[in-house]
């Protein structure tokens, strides 16, 4: 099914007709087939560790960690929305969305990728993403719902950011791992049918409403999990471009890294084998979404864990989590001085791992 995407693909872009979107998803699938994966990390150009871009309208975007210590940029940029909602100039993390406007842009025309997650605000208590003191959150800012205007003026806004990107092809990922249960639209949170009318409405109304066509959207539960589950909640073929899993690293009490090492990477394989499955079924792309292990203790992690979980997976991307600027431990790609930085440099040396 995927080659004969990629094929579709190939002659829509040979034919000049291709739009941004069937040009990207084109490339992503090429990628994929060749057996080479992007690999990209959040917030990379807005900030990293012990550093902050403060005037981001005259600054030239141009440092990052991931650049700092492998001499190449990351071919996937993540960012986070959290925060458009409201009307905010800064996403929760305070880096401005102006900044990740011009860094998308930028991004894109050096020929790479950029994804966005959001982590929206409650609707219904005003508490952040992570308050899950209510299971009736969904149902009320679906259509007939008491938040239901108001949340259609948190999309409003959603979409206005991504109208001003002009014809950018990004990925959006929007109620990501939603099988766990630490979000509002989380498992336990809502019902299935919810879940889905939620995605399905948030797609509906940037694609159609607001004619957003420049969107690949991702759907991206926590992982791993059977397919069963992963489908349970599936919104549908017609408004998924690719299939993603977020899955960490994070050692059990007592647990040395090499048993930790072994079981993330065993979770890994399993998960991207399923995605592989699935998308072969559904005509999908397949990424790993998110991933890392803070503070990155394994000095081996990038050759030894990482790359052996990914390697031949059929995935078109990874995406390693934030590098805090005002939090020491809270890193997930390493920094120019860091202690392992030669590890990192020998898996971004990899002849199917991409930098830009
Ligand atoms: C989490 C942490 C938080 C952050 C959130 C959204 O995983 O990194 O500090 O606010 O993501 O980016």
């Amino acid at each position: 099914m995927r080659t004969f995407l990629t094929l579709l693909g190939m002659l829509l872009v040979l034919s000049g007709c291709a739009s941004p979107k069937e040009r990207m998803t084109a490339r992503l699938s090429r990628t994929a087939e060749e057996g080479k994966i992007l690999y990209g990390h959040q917030d990379d150009p807005a900030y990293g560790h012990a550093w902050l871009v403060t005037d981001w309208e005259s600054d030239r975007l141009e440092r990052s960690d991931v650049k700092d210590v492998s001499g190449r940029y990351p071919a996937v940029v993540g960012f986070d929305l959290g925060g458009i909602e409201l009307g905010d100039s800064c996403n929760l993390d305070g880096v401005p969305f102006g900044l990740m406007r011009k860094a998308t842009l930028a991004q894109l025309d050096r020929g790479g990728l950029v994804t966005f997650s959001w982590h929206p605000r409650n609707p219904l208590t005003g508490g952040d993403a992570w308050d899950i003191s209510s299971d009736q959150v969904v149902k009320a800012i679906l259509p007939g719902g008491e938040k239901h205007s108001e949340f259609q003026v948190w999309l409003e806004r959603a979409a206005a950011f991504f109208a001003s990107l002009g014809d950018a092809p990004v990925i959006f990922r929007p109620w990501h791992e939603n099988l766990g249960s630490w979000f509002w639209w989380g498992g336990k949170l809502c019902k299935a049918e919810e879940y889905i009318a939620l995605y399905r409405y948030t797609w509906t109304f940037l694609t159609q409403e607001k004619g957003l066509k420049n969107l690949l959207w991702c759907y991206s539960p926590n992982g791993p999990l059977p397919a069963e589950l992963f489908l349970s909640r599936y919104p549908g073929d017609d408004c998924v471009d690719l299939l993603g899993t977020d899955i960490y690293e994070y050692p059990g009490a007592g647990e040395s890294l090499r048993a930790a090492g072994e079981r993330y990477a065993g979770e890994v394989r399993a998960m991207l084998a399923t995605l592989q499955t699935l998308g072969a079924a559904h005509g999908k792309l397949i990424c790993l979404s998110e991933t890392g292990f803070e503070g990155l203790p394994d000095p081996q992690w990038w050759t030894g864990v990482l790359y052996p979980a990914i390697q031949g997976s059929g995935i078109c991307y990874v995406l390693t989590w934030r590098n805090a600027h005002d939090k020491p431990g809270h890193f997930y790609a390493p920094w120019k001085g860091f202690e392992n930085e030669n590890d990192f440099k020998q898996f971004a040396e990899k002849e199917d791992i991409i930098l830009l």
